[in-house]
């Protein structure tokens, strides 16, 4: 019987002696690599995190303290000692448990998240509360490297700083992010490191800490104080200088320090951080030789472990167009918050060092950034996820579109994203960016509309967001970028004509809706690719030809497309029968998006039910089905 058969309740961490939790870790990392090696997810982070895990387990209470995860994607391990054992093997699949750590979902989960950066500010208003209250329990937030480049996590420490709750903030420090991490405190980070005073605190650390600890009033004169500042490392450090006490760096792999350190800085008043230093994917060979691989894996066979290939993807489409393009124009340049690899720029960054920027978890500083680039007349595209530019979306407006600078927004993940869930849906960029204006949005159905489109977007100027969905698309040939297509700017495409329902797509949907048309000749299709502007022109010929409507979009109906093409029909006068299929008025979960986007109502056979209604609608209308109508457009 292993100790974690005995860890059936949450809370019987707390139980165990403290010699038994090394053995603990061991086997909590053992079952962190099965789960993962049958279901995929963020392996690398939950196995670095490990130690950690099992000694706040051991000292907290998390049914009543409060544990705020940054991200959430590293606690495979809080999961499994928290009564979701044997439910992990669900983890990030339709129905089973979310990928992050989610309250709805166990009360141990004290945050909702999947964004980076959140915890110092959630943490920070639940010790308020606590404060206010006076309740007795424990507020800690356990912040990685990569989420602390975010800013919201640096205004909320300048603000704990400032009000001094007391609190316990872990920095886990493995020195990555997905990729490699940056910035200037991830520079200072290193230094500590290699600082003598730090291979000292690592032999001394418990005493130096006890030290720390003695009152203020022991310290004695000015003078003794100034000396002790002098001889204290934590005097030089930016977290200390901002008025949280900085305690570290530990090494996060030996469960007895963390224990210890935590324990003490528990009883101490006032914001205290404990630096810890782990290996991203600890433990398990391969990862920890490649973390970036391993940071989101896919399943695995744990003996013979091999990463599996991703096939070819709309994000590598879109790295390699914008390779081509940075290399024939030479004011052209890839910004990224964070995500080289998943946004398809690693080929980008080694072609193009020099107009390449990783600005760390910074989506607001991305766009900024962007901003002032094309100021002084470069064309920067801003490679991001769609959930992610909702950090940014202020910057969009007031940075970006009020000047209506020339900054192309590369937006991916556009639509459901499977396993991430609820806090990564790239559902609502249409109806936060259609509203901005001097804007342009567009949505390829293929490799070669995504290459025009960009291509455009560079020529014409002005801010312009191209979106594509996550996922795998058709390779075409290399070809010169003078050979590219154009497109029209703003105009669709009618694929297909139809004698009475036609169905508008962009992106992906357009594929679904020819699939719905088979080739009933009652049914038109139309390649609706400009979200914004629109094509007017041919919408009202749709609208002059009788026919009914249907609108398609992986994407949330409230301020969607469907409500685009409403607006522009009232505001022409125009009240042809119309249908909108999307997502309604919910947050959607992790899952299959194929399924889901038959569930939510939006697949090909979704479609051709609401086609079928349509056209039966028609039937029963008249009689017999105007023929005589078709949209000739
Ligand atoms: N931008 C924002 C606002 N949130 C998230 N979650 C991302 C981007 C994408 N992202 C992750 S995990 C991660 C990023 C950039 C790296 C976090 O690094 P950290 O933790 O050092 O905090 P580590 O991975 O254990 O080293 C996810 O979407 C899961
Ligand atoms: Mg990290």
């Amino acid at each position: 019987m292993r100790l974690l058969d005995h860890i059936s309740e949450p809370g019987d961490a707390m139980r165990l002696r403290r010699d038994q939790l090394p053995l603990l870790a061991r086997e909590l990392r053992s079952e962190i690599i099965d789960v993962c090696s049958e279901t995929g997810g963020h392996l690398a982070s939950s196995l670095g995190a490990v130690e950690l895990t099992v000694a706040l387990h051991h000292l907290y209470d998390t049914s009543r303290d409060r544990v705020v995860w940054d991200v959430g994607h590293q606690t495979y391990g809080h999961k499994i000692l928290t009564g979701r054992r044997d439910r992990m093997r669900s983890i990030r699949r339709p129905g089973g448990l979310a990928g992050f750590t989610t309250s709805s979902e166990s009360p141990h989960d004290a945050l909702t998240v999947g964004h980076a950066s959140t915890s110092l500010a959630a943490a920070f208003g639940m010790a308020l509360s606590r404060d206010a209250r006076s309740a007795p329990h424990d507020v800690v937030a356990v912040i990685g490297d990569g989420a602390l480049t975010g800013g919201m996590a640096l205004a909320a420490l300048n603000q704990i700083g400032h009000v001094k709750p007391r609190m316990t903030i872990v920095l886990n420090d493995n020195e990555m992010s997905i990729s490699e991490n940056v910035g200037a405190l991830n520079t200072f980070m290193r230094q500590l490191q290699v600082q003598p005073w730090f291979q000292r605190a690592e032999r001394h650390g418990k005493e130096a800490l006890n030290d720390l600890w003695r009152p203020l009033a022991d310290v004695g004169s000015r003078a003794k104080k100034a000396a002790r500042r002098f001889f204290d490392p934590a005097s030089a450090n930016p977290f200390h200088a901002m008025g949280v006490r900085y305690v570290g760096p530990v090494d996060g792999h030996d469960v007895g320090a963390l224990v210890y350190y935590l324990e003490h800085i528990r009883q101490l008043e006032g914001p205290t951080m404990l630096h810890i230093v782990t290996r991203k994917g600890k433990g398990y060979e391969v990862a920890e030789a490649d973390p970036i691989t391993w940071h989101g894996a896919s399943r695995f066979d744990r003996d013979d472990p091999m990463a599996a290939g991703k096939g070819y993807g709309w994000s590598d489409a879109f790295g390699a167009a914008a390779t081509d393009l940075a290399s024939v124009d030479d004011r052209v340049w890839v910004i990224t918050p964070a995500m080289r690899e998943g946004s398809g720029l690693v080929g980008y960054s080694r072609a193009h060092p020099t107009r390449y920027v990783d600005v760390g978890i910074a989506e607001d500083v991305a766009v900024t950034t962007a901003a002032g680039l094309a100021l002084r007349g470069e064309k920067p595209i801003v490679a991001i996820y769609s959930t992610f530019l909702q950090r940014g979306y202020d910057q969009v407006i007031h940075d970006v579109a009020i000047e209506g600078l020339d900054v192309v927004f590369a937006i991916d993940r556009a639509g459901l994203v499977g396993g991430d869930g609820m806090t990564h849906q790239g559902v609502y960029d249409v109806a936060y960016l259609r509203t901005v204006p001097n804007l342009s949005l567009a949505m390829p159905r293929d490799v070669r509309e995504l290459r025009a489109m960009l291509k455009g977007a560079l020529e014409r100027g002005g801010p312009v967001a191209v979106r594509w969905p996550r996922g795998g698309v058709t390779p075409i040939p290399d070809a010169p970028v003078g050979d590219w297509d154009t497109i029209a700017w703003g105009s669709w495409e009618l694929l297909r004509p139809g004698s009475d329902v036609v169905v508008l797509g962009f992106g992906p949907t357009v594929g679904y809706a020819l699939e719905a048309a088979g080739d009933d000749p009652r049914v038109g299709v139309v390649n609706a690719r400009f979200v914004k502007p629109l094509d007017v022109g041919m919408l009202l010929e749709l609208a002059d030809a009788g026919v009914e409507l249907i609108t398609v979009e992986d994407h949330a109906l409230p301020g969607g497309f469907g409500s685009a093409i409403l607006e522009a029909l009232a505001d022409a006068g125009r009240a042809p029968r119309l249908t909108r299929l999307g997502i309604a008025d919910l947050h959607v979960p992790h899952g299959d998006p194929a399924a889901q986007h038959e569930e939510l109502g939006y697949g090909p056979r979704a479609i051709r039910r609401a086609l079928d209604a349509a056209l039966s609608r028609r039937t029963s209308a008249s009689g017999v089905v105007d023929r005589g109508r078709t949209a000739s457009v």
